[in-house]
This record gives C-alpha cells, structure tokens and sequence, in this order.
C-alpha cells in the first residue's frame, strides 16, 4: 500500500511538470527536537517539501501532517500525515521504516497557505507552515505588444519586413517617374510635330 502511494507521488509531479513552465524544485525542511529549520516554506505549485528528521534522541519519533479538527491526530476526513518518521532505520528488517518526507504540491488546487502539525512522540508540538504559490509564468499572459523569449528574433524579422516594402515602395514610385516622364516627353513630341 506504501510503496504503491510513493511510487504513485513520484510519478504525478513528473508528469504535471512536463506541462507546466516552472522548473519543479525540491525544498528542504530539516526537523530538529524543538523546531525546522526553516520554520516556514514558500513554495510554487509542482515544487515539492522534503522534511528530514535531524532529531538525534532515542525513541523520538516526528509525524508531519494535517490536522484539520485540530484534535491532536491526522486520523480525520481529509486529514493526511508523513507517518512516523524516525532518525535512524534498520530497513532490513522495518522495510516502512522513514526518517523522511517528501510532500509534493502538483496541481493549482494546492494553492494556499497550511499550517501543518508536527506532532511529536512525546507529546509536545511544533507548528509546520507551507505556503504554496501559483505559477505566475501559466497564470499571467504578457500585455499585448510584447513577447515571450524570443523577442530578438522577431523585431529583426519585422525589421527586414519593414526594409522590403519599402525597398519595392521606392521601386514602384521610380518606374512611376519614369513612365511618366517618357510619357510626358512622348506628348511634347507630338505637340510639337502638329505645329
Ligand atoms: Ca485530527
């Protein structure tokens, strides 16, 4: 069931990342006996929180997760937590074994601020924040006018495009004068035959 949801959040980021413009990063919260360092994560939607349990004491565990009743578990409706995470495992023999967690943020429903609940084995408690940003570069078109990237190239395009025009411009007003001055110099010609 634990390897299946695990390999179920490691395929999900890569696949949403995949469509999205911002490069997914992976933060790092390090859990120690009475606080994280940092306290607080900022995060873009498709960046993912990996939290480390640095707290070194004997029979400690941390448990990372939401609890929206507040009633001091994550046993709840749409309540979720990391599961016991431990400083050291012995994964020969306790394979569910963690001394981490990663939480991935891959769609724009997660965008917010949490505060989380580290709950801790001997009781006490330590306040978890994430907050979690949309990804401005899918949300925000640029004003009319101006361009993503590749700007450079399509001002020299348009700039080539401009010179062409008028190049053919000058060339049509040219023959025009020229037709008409042979024209012009024609009439004379007859003109001064008939008198
Ligand atoms: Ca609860």
């Amino acid at each position: 069931m634990r390897g299946g949801l695990l390999a179920l959040l490691l395929v999900i980021p890569l696949m949403s990342g995949l469509a999205s413009a911002h490069e997914p990063e992976r933060f790092t919260v390090i859990v120690r006996e009475d606080t994280h360092s940092p306290l607080e994560a900022n995060l873009i939607v498709n960046d993912s929180v990996q939290y480390l349990n640095y707290d070194s004491r004997e029979n400690i565990t941390h448990e990372i997760g939401l609890d929206l009743n507040g009633d001091g578990d994550f046993n709840d409706t749409d309540e979720f937590s990391s599961g016991p995470l431990h400083y050291e495992c012995d994964w020969v023999n306790d394979t569910d074994c963690r001394t981490g967690w990663t939480f991935f943020f891959n769609d724009t429903s997660f965008v917010g601020n949490y505060i989380l609940s580290d709950l801790l084995s001997d009781g006490t408690e330590i306040e978890v924040r994430v907050n979690i940003a949309a990804d401005i570069h899918i949300e925000v078109m640029p004003p009319m006018g101006e361009c993503f990237g590749d700007c450079e190239d399509e001002e020299t395009e348009e700039e080539m495009k401009r010179s062409s025009q008028t190049d053919l411009q000058k060339g049509l007003m040219l023959a025009g004068m020229m037709m008409f001055g042979g024209a012009s110099a024609l009439f004379v010609a007859m003109l001064m035959q008939r008198s």
